[in-house]
């Protein structure tokens, strides 16, 4: 029976469909590929072949592990096998969806199972609302807390015209957020006030969460309990260069602090000075920060022990850098502070890298490779410009470090 021409043609593309369909099932998957740096003659090091240990199978950390049994971590129970830690989120009251949305992904991934108490700090009194909506996202108890004046207001010594006038120069260097007074504030409270809060005084442990940040994939052991049995100070997920015009005295200071015999006894035999002073993979970072790698724990996610910010030698640390001014006449972060303070003062193998958390903040991404992971990319480091990748900075911490 002769066919028409018109069936003729849709019987060619229904065959040529299905032998596309077939070669596709028999293809081998595609190969995931390690971050490509690209070249630069400022980063001689980014051609280095480094493999992102993100492709590799990402198992939870070795025993012993603390899991849900029963009613052992349900809100309720007065002998839960909770230990003192919170998570904890400076926040704004207008930020409340974007809160939300990391409250929503942390409970689904972690919490729900666990019930840690929330606490959220802001500098002015939260809404009924934020209360009323937030509460509503857990089952675990919720605290509202205001930060004392004395912990946020502009420190005496600060000189304001000296602000305006240095936040004119960071700009010209293209600083974000240089005239921004709220921000230094910020990362003044995040560095070395947030432990001092009344609220967190019977707490050892917290998680750091900031609004609009995202988790992956499924926890099912305690954290908490991870960081107290194996003996973990301070738990990050990514690694980055900061920007060394945000800073261009914090290592100078830093090394005027340590010229003193009694602060250059804080350092740990086990610290992370290598690590610190790098000047090979950015040599010009390391030259414009003074001596400072700029590799920094990305703050906005922290998992920690809080008696570590409570040590004589982060008191002290603290103390001489805010006297120092940077926190206002240049842009020193929490997450500089914070990660050079654990690279002197800490033995390096306290330092644990939470492989297996799922996370964002917008452009960078930790995404393991495992079937508990859900909505990220495995080995994607960022979903922005691909010239991104250069800011990862965890192959020096594996350098020297390793992967505790
Ligand atoms: N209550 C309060 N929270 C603040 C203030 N400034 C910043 N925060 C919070 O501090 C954290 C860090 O601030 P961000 O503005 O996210 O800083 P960042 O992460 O460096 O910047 P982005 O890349 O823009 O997210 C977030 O949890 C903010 O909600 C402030 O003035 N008041
Ligand atoms: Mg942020």
């Amino acid at each position: 029976m002769a066919l028409s021409r018109p069936v003729r043609v849709l019987a060619a593309i229904a065959a040529l469909l299905f032998i596309f369909s077939i070669l596709q099932m028999l293809r081998t998957p595609v190969k995931l590929t390690p971050p490509s740096f690209g070249s630069s003659k400022d980063n001689p090091k980014d051609q280095d072949a480094w493999r992102d240990p993100n492709l590799d199978p990402a198992d939870e950390p070795s025993e012993p592990l603390r899991r849900v049994d029963g009613d052992n971590y349900s809100p309720n129970n007065p002998n839960s096998d909770r230990i003192n830690a919170t998570i904890l989120s400076l926040v704004r009251n207008s930020e409340l969806p974007q809160l939300l949305m990391s409250m929503r992904d942390l409970e689904r991934t972690f919490n729900s199972k666990f019930n840690y108490p929330w606490t959220f700090f802001n500098d002015e009194p939260f809404t009924e609302e934020f209360k009323r909506r937030t509460s509503a996202e857990t089952a675990a108890q919720v605290r509202y807390e205001q930060i004392p004046k004395e912990h946020w207001e502009v420190p005496s010594w600060i000189n304001m015209d000296l602000f305006e006038e240095s936040a004119n120069i960071l700009k010209e260097q293209d600083v974000q957020y240089a005239h921004m007074l709220s921000y230094h504030q910020m990362c003044r409270w995040n560095s070395g006030l947030f432990y001092k809060h009344p609220a967190l005084a019977d707490y050892r442990y917290y998680w750091r969460v900031e609004p609009n940040v995202h988790f992956f994939c499924d926890i099912d052991y305690d954290v908490f309990r991870f960081m107290e049995d194996h003996n973990k100070t301070y738990g990050f997920t990514i690694n980055l260069y900061d920007s060394p015009e945000s800073l261009p005295t914090l290592w100078p200071e830093t090394i005027k602090f340590l010229a003193s015999d009694a602060n250059n006894k804080l350092m740990h035999p086990e610290n992370a000075m290598l690590w610190l002073q790098d000047k090979e993979r950015r040599p010009k970072h390391n030259e414009k920060a003074n001596g400072y790698s700029t590799c920094h724990f990305w703050s906005n996610f922290e998992i920690g022990d809080m008696e570590f910010w409570r040590s004589e030698a982060y008191e002290k640390y603290f103390e001489h850098l805010d006297r120092a001014g940077g926190f206002f006449y240049e842009r020193w972060g929490d997450a500089p502070v914070h990660s050079i303070a654990l690279g002197l003062f800490e033995d390096r193998n306290r330092i644990h890298w939470f492989r297996d958390i799922g996370y964002q903040h917008i452009p960078f991404f930790n995404c393991p490779n495992s079937p508990k992971c859900k909505g990220c990319v495995t080995g994607r480091f960022t979903d922005g410009e691909a010239w991104l990748n250069k800011e990862d900075c965890r192959p020096n911490w594996f350098k020297y470090v390793g992967m505790n």
